[in-house]
């Protein structure tokens, strides 16, 4: 049998256990990406570990969130990471250079190696073929310091792409087909690989948008090949030299195949609150659109925005909808000036915004109250928006401009008024990497710069071996880190760890954090409780380090999302699963809960039972923990844990 993209990648890098699906798997990891809103916490790990200088091939520190600066908070940060960047021997990409998805597709990603990013939506780079994994800071952390990356050997689900896609059907209608098709659950261990005779129509800048929001579906990561149109990619960027072919075998293995005809694709939509939520443009058209926004790292490049201002071109906003523009990255702005596009979009009446997440992460731009907002980013979750009561919907670049002039959600296919730009790849893209500052030179003296609001990362205790405790929250299933640590208007505290543990489950019950303090005081474990996929979404560490903070130490699930079952263990807490599905409606949120003997039943593989004292119920509980990941919690949380390796 010969090897898929996942076997050939994780070959070439294995350096623990063997190259079998499902088994616990330890990988050199070549490149990390960070960005501000997660990076911050990486350096002040990487910190703890007392080491000169970083130990992988490249690494980048990007600044894309945090850039309102409404406040000290957001600059300090930045001049924390341009110093340690400097110091520590990485690239640092400015704010304003672009989403550092976008940008290291364009100026770092290399085809077959692997990259571990601090944030869910890494897997961008797998357009080029590169192994590209999500991951909570403190894994990104290790990996700077040079320890492999442990992962379970994904399953590959091969998807074939048949046919060709009919105009006003892009990249963006395949990954929402996808998520049709494996919805946001379900798909832990699992990676995707493209493949099929339509993957030669797609373009890399195409091909990321499909590997980007593959993060939704929950697979560790997304892989096209790397062909003849990645070559076309990398010349166009000047970087031919990082080119290498990578195809897997044609008698390669997948767990399964799923088959996609892109010919009888129509334009499609995600609906509120979740990007699995599928509908049709068609089914959707006549609705009300108040705000549409364009840009994200998932639908942001010069393709994307050039098919957007062709589809404006000679025609104004509708009075009744905002347009926001936000382009992907400032290589992208200076081609859309040097085209004259960004002419033609000011001209129509769109808002330019700088190349960074913002209306993404509901960090400006958010949507009047019970508005309608068509959007080309890659998550719907509610409120993440910033407005509570909004409803936004995910779709293509091309739909998204075609609302923006009608004011209504508008099925370009359904009548011979609107013709579709065809933009082809540019030959040659502008270089200029003014923005992106290289490592300091190794022994040079650089004083690290801190503000008031950048904290030290809390250390968690070893496993207790008996927890007494009370639920202190009980929520539903596909519970997201949207809803455990509100981004937003609270993004700008992700260096304050006391500060941000204050809107733990913000959006689902404010009382919460100080429900959860007066417990810890009292000396009560706090333990949560949710349903399935627990944890969707982004890789923020947070949504572990702030229940840590609060004295949470169990969670239990049906299920529980792959990043962040990781955070959860990196920072000492135990992710435990219901054995049998029913249980999860014996308990509410107030049950006084006891767990006894956990070292044992670590040690000897045995579930454990949770005890509900005032209720004289027993529920039988499971785990999921390499013997690594026993040892973490044993040391109390990977920090203490790799402090003992003597990295
Ligand atoms: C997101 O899209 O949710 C984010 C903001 O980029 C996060 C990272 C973070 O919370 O900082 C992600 O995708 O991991
Ligand atoms: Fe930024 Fe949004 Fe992409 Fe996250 S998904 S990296 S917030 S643009």
């Amino acid at each position: 049998m010969g090897d898929n993209l996942i076997d050939k990648i994780i070959k070439e890098h294995l350096v623990e256990g063997k190259p079998i699906p499902g088994e616990r798997v330890g990988i050199k990891v070549d490149q990390t990406l960070t960005q501000d809103a997660t990076g911050t916490m990486v350096y002040l790990e990487f910190e703890t570990m007392e080491l000169p200088r970083i130990r992988t091939k490249l690494s980048v520190s990007y600044v894309d969130h945090n850039t309102m600066q409404d406040g000290f908070e957001n600059m300090d940060d930045h001049r924390y990471l341009q110093s340690t960047a400097r110091k520590f021997g990485l690239y640092f990409s400015r704010p304003g250079n672009g989403i550092c998805h976008q940008v290291h597709l364009e100026r770092f990603g290399v085809p077959g190696n692997v990259l571990l990013g601090s944030d869910s939506h890494t897997p961008t780079n797998g357009g080029i073929g590169m192994m590209s994994i999500g991951v909570g800071g403190l894994d990104v952390a290790t990996a700077l310091a040079g320890a492999p990356f442990y992962l379970d050997y994904p399953r590959v689900i091969k998807i074939n792409l048949n046919g060709k896609l009919p105009l006003w059907v892009t990249a963006k209608d395949i990954i929402l087909k996808v998520l049709e098709h494996l919805s946001t659950k379900g798909n832990v261990g699992c990676a995707l690989e493209y493949s099929g005779e339509g993957i030669q129509y797609l373009d890399v800048p195409a091909r990321a948008t499909i590997t980007n929001m593959g993060a939704e579906t929950g697979v560790t990561c997304s892989l096209f090949p790397s062909d003849q149109n990645t070559l076309n990619f990398l010349r166009a960027q000047n970087r031919e030299k990082d080119f290498r072919e990578l195809l897997s075998d044609p008698d390669a293995d997948y767990d399964r195949v799923i088959d996609i005809d892109l010919d009888q694709l129509v334009p499609l939509a995600a609906c509120p609150h979740s990007p699995g939520n599928i509908d049709t443009i068609a089914n959707l058209s006549g609705m009300r659109v108040d705000q549409v926004c364009i840009g994200s790292c998932t639908n942001a490049s010069f393709q994307d925005l050039a098919t957007v201002a062709r589809i404006l071109k000679g025609h104004t906003v509708n009075p009744a909808t905002s347009l926001i523009i936000t382009p992907g990255s400032r290589q992208v702005m200076l081609m859309l000036t040097q085209s004259g596009y960004l002419e033609t979009l000011i001209q129509s009446g769109a808002r330019i915004a700088e190349p960074t997440c913002n209306f993404c992460i509901g960090a400006g731009f958010s949507p009047n109250s019970e508005g309608v907002s068509l959007r080309t980013n890659n998550r719907n979750f509610k409120g993440r928006s910033g407005t509570p009561d909004a409803k936004v919907y995910l779709v293509s670049p091309a739909i998204a401009a075609v609302a923006a002039l009608t004011g209504e959600v508008t099925d370009p296919t359904a009548s011979d008024i609107w013709s579709f730009p065809i933009v082809p790849m540019p030959e040659k893209f502008i270089i200029d990497d003014s923005m992106i500052i290289p490592p300091g030179p190794e022994g040079e003296q650089v004083e690290i710069l801190r503000g008031p609001n950048i904290g030290k990362p809390p250390v968690s205790d070893p496993l207790k071996d008996n927890i007494k405790g009370e639920v202190i929250i009980k929520v539903g299933d596909k519970i997201t880190t949207d809803h455990i640590m509100p981004a937003g208007r609270r993004l700008k505290y992700r260096s304050n760890i006391p500060k941000y543990a204050e809107f733990v489950f913000e959006p689902v019950d404010e009382s919460c954090s100080h429900c959860s303090l007066d417990n810890k005081a009292k000396g009560i474990d706090n333990v949560i409780v949710a349903g399935l996929s627990y944890g969707q979404g982004s890789s923020r560490e947070h949504a572990a380090i702030c229940p840590m903070y609060l004295g949470v130490k169990v969670v239990i699930a049906q299920s529980i999302e792959r990043i962040h079952a990781d955070n959860l263990v990196n920072f000492g807490i135990i992710p435990l699963y219901f054995v049998n599905e029913g249980d999860y409606e014996l308990i509410d949120k107030g049950d006084p809960i006891e767990i006894g003997g956990l070292y044992e039943a670590l040690k000897n593989n045995q579930t454990v039972t949770a005890r509900l004292t005032m209720k004289r119920k027993e529920i039988p509980l499971r785990f999921k923990l390499s013997d690594r990941q026993k040892e973490i919690l044993y040391s109390g949380g990977k920090l203490n844990y790799i402090k003992k390796q003597n990295l």
